[in-house]
């Protein structure tokens, strides 16, 4: 049985849950894109971990500014701009994203729950200063090369962006936010995520034991057989728009 576009306009709160493939068609390479240039024989999971930094500082934080380089020539697509106007269509919408762009934002969303934090923020690796004001992007950041980080005004210890890397715990209380959200929506739009990483990828199962209805929307999605689980096949860009008109007729 299809999903019925119309739970939307009676949703009472709505968890919009977003991967890597909301941002794609904004020129975002997704987690599951091979990596290119210098870190093309690493796994992300190496680069974006503590150890991926103490081992080579400068290939680490080179990669985090190609990334922020390409997020800054990038624009939010139509699905970021969807899942904002959806927020002022029903009664409660809680946004809760594993990406660490400012996509969400730069489309007019408000109170973005960053499970794995933000690359506009940074801190010092050692002493754990927050960066108040952003290093620039260095010459050729976006080419991709290495970068030795900035150094700390305080300690002189490198910068490391304001991500959670592999191995680290995820922020709270966002954590906490965005279960709780789960366990209380009535409906949870899963939009471009692979469900692999964990413990973020358990917030549609949250949602779905407690009760919600689960819609995915993904080119290759992956649906459990669960009554209450749905999934659309397709691009959040081509999809969400779609569903927001057939939502609200
Ligand atoms: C923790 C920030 C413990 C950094 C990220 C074995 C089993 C289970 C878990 C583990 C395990 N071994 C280790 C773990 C734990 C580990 C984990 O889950 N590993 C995985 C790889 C098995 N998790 C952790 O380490 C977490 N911490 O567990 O701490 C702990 C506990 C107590 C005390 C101390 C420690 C921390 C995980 C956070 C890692 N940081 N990001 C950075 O960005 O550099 S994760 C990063 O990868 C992203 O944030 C995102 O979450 C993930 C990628 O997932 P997706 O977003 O889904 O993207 P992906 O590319 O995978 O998929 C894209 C999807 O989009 C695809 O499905 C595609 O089909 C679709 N798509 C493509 N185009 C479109 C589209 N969809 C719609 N429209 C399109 N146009
Ligand atoms: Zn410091």
């Amino acid at each position: 049985m299809p999903f019925d576009p119309l739970l939307l306009a009676h949703a009472r709160h709505v968890v919009v849950f977003t991967g890597a493939g909301v941002s794609a068609e904004s020129g975002i390479a997704t987690f599951r894109d091979k990596l290119t240039g210098l870190w093309e024989r690493f796994d992300p999971a190496q680069l974006a971990s503590a150890e991926g930094f103490a081992a080579d500082q400068a290939l680490v934080w080179g990669w985090y500014e190609m990334r922020r380089a390409g997020i800054a020539q990038a624009n939010p697509n139509p699905a970021h701009h969807a899942i904002a106007s959806l927020a002022a269509r029903v009664p409660k919408l809680t946004l809760v994203t594993q990406n660490v762009d400012d996509l969400h934002e730069r489309a007019g969303s408000q109170d973005v729950l960053h499970l794995h934090g933000r690359l506009d923020a940074f801190r010092c690796y050692r002493c754990a200063r927050p960066v108040e004001a952003l290093p620039p992007l260095a010459d050729g950041a976006l080419e991709g090369r290495r970068i030795e980080p900035p150094r700390c005004a305080h300690c002189a210890g490198p910068l490391r962006p304001g991500v959670v890397w592999f191995g680290e715990q995820l922020p709270e209380p966002v954590l906490s936010q965005a279960c709780e959200a789960a366990e209380h929506c009535d409906l949870l739009l899963s939009v471009g995520t692979s469900g692999l990483v964990q413990p973020a990828a358990s917030i549609p199962r949250l949602a779905l034991a407690a009760g919600a209805t689960v819609l995915h929307i993904n080119p290759q999605p992956q649906v459990s057989g669960h009554r209450r689980e749905f999934a659309i096949a397709g691009k959040a860009g081509e999809v969400l728009p779609g569903l927001m008109t057939r939502g609200f007729e």
